[in-house]
């Protein structure tokens, strides 16, 4: 078998999604989701002007050495343009491999180690009281584990609080939005929200919190301390981690959980915080981190530190992505969580999926490969229409992380 065409579908039923879509000269598709938040076009080019070319007349079978010569064949490594694209092509080389043998892909990865995935919700509110109303919605849909995210005093447009009550987006402007962050208000904050959360419904439901890269190693630890008694599943992103050093310190003073990683690409940014125990939790994604095949590297490598995974699922990642890390969590033997944010109904219908929610989990189907499929006809109703990520600033201008 040979891959006789690919290509890339742009669409935006209600926000932008990029598709790969490779076909055999048998006629099995397959297709993997290639969408990087605010910088679409880009992963677009690298695939079409860069990496097409090179797939025509290979055998899809070769995953593996697919991957390799992507990877080391760039000579430029890393980075997440290229390892968005890598992981588009190996998304979609699981799925035709799914389909030519018959199988979901979680039997190709070794079989079930679950029945069914954890996921937790996003419940936001303008307000710490519309927070905890938002948070007791999610309970009675069925979710068992829950992030929260509040509007804060003092502090306009603050992360993750949406215009309704279910779903926020981020890229909303051409240019990216301008916020105004102020640490020591949000300190003084987060507590109490916890504090309301855990009086509101007791220890029950897991709670989650992402504070997206917005403290110092310092101000994290202390977070981390003030939220340990209300024994959080994670602290999300407490400070940027490139420097990989950094969470030390953060370790150092507090048990409250660390999740971290949802920006990285390769095993090469998460090595010293698994190997170190730095962190519990890696949020590292099938389509911004190589696809299954380096994925399925860093969660083996996590499990040797009992780092467990945790995978990035905001709605910028496609029902693509979500339907094969639905399949990589049910075989991954170190699974700790999946991030779901459901998509709109518009995203749905572009994307056809036979994954199902139940009582506070994901249920990946059995249909050979990954189970999402693209209707074409219908991802072409919706032209791109780019939108920027926001940025962030400190009250005197400084430009702060987002
Ligand atoms: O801001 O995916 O945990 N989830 C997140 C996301 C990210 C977006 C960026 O595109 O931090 O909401
Ligand atoms: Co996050």
């Amino acid at each position: 078998m040979k891959i006789a065409s690919a290509r890339v579908i742009v669409t935006c039923p209600g926000r932008n999604f990029v598709t790969l879509v490779i076909e055999t000269d048998q006629g099995v598709t397959g297709i993997g989701d290639a969408t990087l938040n605010g910088r679409e076009l880009a992963v677009a080019s690298y695939l079409t002007d860069h990496v097409i070319p090179c797939l025509i007349g290979r055998d899809p079978s070769q995953i593996e050495d697919i991957w390799q010569y992507l990877y080391r064949g760039a000579y430029w490594r890393r980075g997440p343009v290229g390892m968005t694209a890598i992981a588009a092509v190996d998304t979609a080389l699981w799925d035709i491999k799914g389909k030519v043998c018959g199988q979901p892909l979680y039997q190709l990865l070794g079989g079930k180690s679950r029945e069914r995935v954890l996921v937790y919700g996003h419940a936001n509110g303008a307000d710490l009281h519309s927070t905890v109303e938002a948070v007791g919605r999610y309970i009675e849909m069925g979710y068992h584990a829950i992030r929260a995210q509040s509007g804060i005093p003092g502090i306009d447009k603050a992360y993750g609080v949406g215009r309704g009550d279910t779903y926020y987006e981020p890229a909303d402007a051409r240019l990216p939005t301008e916020t105004v962050w102020d640490t020591a208000k949000y300190l003084d904050f987060a507590p109490r929200l916890f504090d309301k959360l855990r009086e509101a419904y007791g220890f029950g439901p897991q709670l989650l919190h992402d504070v997206h890269h917005r403290l110092t190693p310092n101000e994290a630890a202390q977070l981390g301390k003030s939220l340990e008694p209300h024994r959080l599943f994670w602290m999300e992103d407490a400070t940027p981690a490139e420097n990989q050093e950094a969470f030390r310190h953060i370790r150092r003073h507090t048990t409250t959980p660390l999740a971290v990683g949802e920006v990285f690409n390769t095993i090469w940014d998460c090595k010293q915080l698994i190997e170190e125990q730095l962190i519990d939790y890696i949020r590292a994604t099938v389509v911004h981190a190589g696809g299954i095949t380096h994925l399925r590297r860093i969660a083996d490598f996590a499990a040797m530190y009992q780092v467990r995974t945790g995978s990035h699922g905001a709605t910028d990642l496609s029902p693509v992505c979500m339907g094969a890390a639905l399949h990589f969590d049910t075989w991954v033997p170190n699974f700790g969580i999946q991030e779901y944010m459901r998509h709109t109904e518009e995203t749905d219908a572009v994307f056809p999926h036979d994954y199902r929610f139940e009582d506070g989990h994901l249920i990946c189907g059995e249909s050979p490969g990954h189970g999402v499929t693209i209707d074409e006809a219908l991802a072409a109703k919706y032209p791109y229409n780019p939108m920027c990520l926001p940025v962030a600033r400190l009250s005197d201008g400084t430009m702060w992380n987002w």
